[in-house]
């Protein structure tokens, strides 16, 4: 018999009389439904299997008639009262190094159970637990063992996580111990080594600097020696890439360790420090990456690492803005970036081990900013996943100055990760041991099942949310406590001495030498550099236009593009009404067949993947596209099976990733552009529904897609496509507010254009593909049109607009015959109205040889060039009209007014025509917004002036 068969005879000995109908009873229940019953009598059959004597030849079990007949409740009580204290140990957990005395709960008391020490100690181990160690006899050992595992210095929260593997492997590797942090006498005076040099580093600064915003560590100073674990673990892995994200707080500490950025570099960003009293909330302003630069918290880095083996792991710390949080998702994006392999057609081919991301999080902002939810939503999808992020929350107990009861209604700041099944490690930061047993348990499970895992640092902020802050004023009892406390290096030592690992005095050595260390780097820097922060200009390459960009394609190989995107795998069942819409693409382009919007996106899309780039097109509902114009992913009515035309073009060279994105803009928007930041050779399309959904993700268009270069020197070629265009669908659905991007543009930042034909789609975005991984490379912000406009062949184009033409920044409205010396107006316009009016000068009798009408395809950079050379052409003209279907505080006018009246001729007037400022951008009411547009359309084509202009 093993020994397990033992355990299992003399386990279920102990049952007698009515216990044993009742343990039948129960076996009953849970070959019927397992699920539904106590999980403390579950797990006891779960262990022991059935009841022995229902098997046993002598139905009245005779064996073992000892003196104690057991009472099966007190057996059920105490796994109950064990299953509670592995799930509900963290309330009595002993994280708190300040602010919070160590809790009882009931949930894991004795007596809740209605049971005693003497009761346990009468019950074997083994009942209880089967993998009890070595030395854990009784019952009562096994709750004292186990309380001592949930409820010291370090606890665990994995009750939520419904998956049985990772729940036993957690059960497993958290209570045998395995994952301790064995440390060696070497290993730890090391660890206290590094603790100095963190306070020696933040002291340094602290007097050295005096009155200089610093976001402090100390308090966490943990942080470091744990992210040198992970360092360490990631290079041994040969893990090629670490992403990191994280907020102001240690983020100097962590650039001046973990990423090694040379301390005279930081000094010297302190010394060029301008006027203290003038510095934002964050920090004082540093050193230029971009043009215009950031202050030093905000900046990353990027650092290379040689493993024990001749691989190097690279970490990239990624720049921040202050918006706290919303860098987690551009994390995700870079690691994503970092694993897919793009080098050939079909999806990308992604290897998790290839990167991971750490994300380091404030304790009032990870439970406060939406952004966090959206992007935990992002960890388990395929389009997104990145194999799992190892969060941290750095967590100081107070957020600027407000108290936890004030920031947040659940008990931890770590309780949003439960809802995604992430696991969640607490630690008191003042027990280093602890800390690196939490990044042991964390990484290897992260490895092991690639998913998000979270630590909740529990520590405490040494001074104010900054240096200048008096948190005496608002946390006067914290404080009083906090300025009473050991810093960890001498809660350290004091436990290093009690074991014998370093002898007295040894710590006030230790900080002697870095004292002096950072003393000599600091004098150095001072004898032999002297310069000051240069002002940095924009560079070069962004300042000229685009139009040396050959974007046309051959008509060959468009036709056999085209050919391909209608193939199909030989078993596909497609869609039959689907047809209707392949049947029109088929020829296009041959014969004089106009290519419509749709065939148009398809045919840039299949010759940019043809010329090697790769894509990634995400949003919501884009694999078929909202208006039902795309089908770039099919789907096998017989089987489900889907396929994406894109995958089978013949001249295929690299993947196109298409994903419709979960219900998020904020989460995934941040994401397209990590991505498109990471992997600069990829096009990256990121589309909103409707253009008015991007507001919702309105933190990254201002804090990075418009701004990142100049901030950080951050280069993306990110494209955003925005359904935009009036049709009375009401406030929303009708405006992609392109007056906010107008009014961020500047420096060349980004390309706000409004296209009016398929191969104008064609050509930017073709265009646009090839500024990929330049310094030319800019993000692209495309209104789109919307619903049955996507189909009419007034966007639709011939063949020779393809393969010959290229991006028109201004086009002229077709089919208008002018005479430019007859013309006294020229109307000017952009998007959907400016088709509109096509239709309007159709219908009409009129000759207009008066009218000369432009189309403004790009907005931004504002094609001035070629509007001067235009005017030129026109010598009697009178008036210049804009008109939009916007209001006038909305669409684009505000914007080109600025430019079109500089280039007025004495004499000539500049007028607006379109609706008159709102408050809502558009009614409601299909009927309303008709008559409204007609009235602006007619307008803008009828002779005489006046009228609705103001
Ligand atoms: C989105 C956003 N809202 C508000 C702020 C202003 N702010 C800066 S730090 C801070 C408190 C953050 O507290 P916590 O997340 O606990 O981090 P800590 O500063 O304590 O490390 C606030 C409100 C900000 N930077 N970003």
């Amino acid at each position: 018999m093993t020994q397990k068969e033992e355990s299992t005879k003399r386990f279920w000995e102990q049952f007698h009389g009515p216990n044993m109908g009742y343990v039948e009873e129960q076996y009953d229940l849970y070959k019927e439904n397992p699920e539904s019953m106590d999980p403390s009598v579950k797990e006891m059959f779960d262990q022991h299997g059935a009841p022995s004597w229902l098997f046993s030849k002598d139905e009245t079990q005779t064996v073992h008639s000892d003196s104690t007949s057991f009472d099966v409740k007190k057996l059920t009580s105490a796994m109950k009262l064990v299953e509670a204290i592995r799930r509900y140990g963290h309330l009595e957990a002993d994280i708190h190094a300040v602010g919070s005395e160590k809790e009882s709960s009931p949930l894991v008391a004795l007596s809740t159970y209605d049971l005693t020490e003497d009761d346990l100690k009468e019950m074997p181990a083994s009942w209880l637990w089967d993998k009890a160690p070595a030395g854990v006899d009784s019952g009562n050992d096994v709750v004292k063992y186990l309380k001592e595992v949930y409820t010291g210095k370090i606890s665990y929260e994995y009750d939520h996580v419904n998956n049985d593997e990772e729940r036993s492997w957690l059960t497993e590797h958290i209570e045998s111990g395995e994952l301790q942090a064995n440390l060696s006498k070497e290993e730890k005076r090391q660890l206290l080594d590094r603790l100095a040099q963190v306070e020696g580093f933040e002291g340094f600064l602290q007097k050295t600097f005096v009155g200089q915003k610093r976001f402090s560590i100390e308090g966490l100073e943990m942080m470091v020696p744990m992210l040198d674990q992970i360092v360490k673990y990631a290079t041994n892995d040969q893990i090629d890439d670490i992403m990191m994200g994280m907020a102001h707080r240690g983020r100097l500490s962590v650039l001046a360790h973990v990423l090694q950025k040379p301390m005279d570099l930081i000094f010297s960003e302190f010394n060029h420090s301008p006027n203290k009293e003038l510095v934002p909330s964050e920090g004082s302003t540093g050193i230029n990456y971009g043009w215009s630069g950031d202050v030093k918290y905000h900046f990353g880095a990027t650092r290379e690492f040689k493993g024990e083996n001749a691989t190097s792991t690279r970490i990239t710390l990624a720049h921040n803005p202050s918006h706290l949080e919303f860098v987690n998702p551009v994390v995700a994006g870079f690691t994503r970036a970092a694993q897919d392999n793009r080098e050939e057609k079909g999806y990308p081919k992604q290897d998790l081990s290839k990167a991971f991301s750490v994300l380091i999080h404030g304790d009032a902002a990870f439970i406060g900013e939406g952004v966090v939810p959206e992007t935990l939503n992002l960890s388990n999808l395929d389009g997104y996943k990145v194999g799992g992020t190892l969060h941290i929350i750095a967590n100081n107990l107070v957020g600027y100055t407000t108290n936890r009861e004030e920031g947040r209604s659940t008990r931890y700041a770590s309780d949003l990760a439960k809802g995604y099944e992430i696991p969640v490690i607490h630690v008191n930061a003042d027990d280093p041991i602890a800390c690196i047993q939490a990044i042991n348990i964390a990484y290897e499970y992260r490895d092991l099942f690639k998913k998000d895992i979270l630590i909740d640092l529990v520590g405490y902020r040494r001074y104010g949310h900054n240096e200048m802050d008096e948190p005496r004023a608002t946390q006067p009892l914290l404080y009083s406590e906090i300025d009473q406390h050991a810093t960890v290096a001498n809660v350290f030592a004091n436990r290093l001495q009690e074991d014998g690992t370093i002898v007295e005095g040894e710590l006030k050595m230790i900080e002697t030498r870095i004292e002096n260390e950072l003393q000599e780097k600091y004098d150095s820097l001072q004898e032999h550099s002297a310069e000051s922060v240069e002002y940095t200009e924009m560079p070069e390459e962004l300042e000229g236009d685009l139009d040396h960009f050959e974007t046309a394609v051959s008509l060959d190989k468009l036709v056999q593009l085209n050919n391909d995107l209608l193939l199909r795998p030989d078993d596909f069942t497609p869609f039959k009404r689907l047809n209707r819409i392949f049947k029109r693409r088929q020829g296009v382009l041959e014969d004089g067949k106009k290519a419509d919007w749709g065939t148009g996106e398809a045919l840039a899309f299949a010759s940019i993947v043809a010329d090697g780039t790769p894509i990634r097109l995400t949003g919501q509902d884009s694999e078929r596209g909202t208006f039902a114009h795309r089908h770039l992913v099919l789907h096998d009515v017989e089987t489900g099976e889907k396929y994406s035309p894109m995958h089978g073009l013949q001249d295929g060279k690299a993947s196109f990733d298409i994903r419709n994105s979960p219900l998020s803009e904020m989460g995934v928007l941040g994401f397209e552009y990590g991505y498109s930041v990471y992997s600069p050779e990829t096009l990256v399309l990121w589309e909103a529904q409707f253009g008015d959904f991007a507001n919702a993700g309105q933190v990254f268009f201002d804090q990075f897609i418009s701004a990142a270069r100049a901030k950080w020197g951050e280069k993306s070629n990110l494209a955003i496509l925005l359904p935009h265009g009036y049709e009375g669908q009401g406030p929303e659905h009708s405006s992609a507010r392109l007056e906010r991007f107008l009014q961020m543009a500047a420096e060349n930042n980004w390309i706000v254009a409004n296209v009016t034909s398929s191969a104008q789609l064609f050509h930017i975005l073709r265009r646009q593909a090839a500024l990929g991984g330049k310094d030319e490379a800019r993000p692209l912000i495309l209104m789109t049109h919307k619903s049955s406009l996507l189909r009419s062949e007034r966007l639709a184009s011939t063949a020779e607009e393809f393969t010959e033409g290229k991006f028109e920044p201004i086009r002229q409205q077709p089919g208008l015959k002018v005479s430019k010396k007859n013309a006294k107006r020229l109307l000017i316009g952009s998007g959907k109205v400016m088709i509109e009016i096509e239709e309007a000068l159709e219908e009409s009798e009129e000759k207009y040889d008066w009218l000369r009408c432009l189309r403004l395809e790009q907005l931004y950079p504002f094609p001035e060039k070629q509007l001067v050379k235009e005017l030129k052409e026109l010598p009697n003209l009178e008036e210049i009209v804009w008109v939009q279907e916007e209001p006038k505080n909305m669409g684009a006018w505000s914007f080109i007014s600025e430019y079109v009246r500089e280039l007025l001729k004495d004499g000539q007037t500049l007028r607006y025509i379109g609706l008159p400022k709102r408050s809502s951008p558009s009614v409601g009411e299909p009927n309303v917004h008709r008559t409204m547009q007609d009235q602006i359309i007619q307008e803008a084509i009828n002779r005489s002036k006046g009228g609705r202009s103001k």
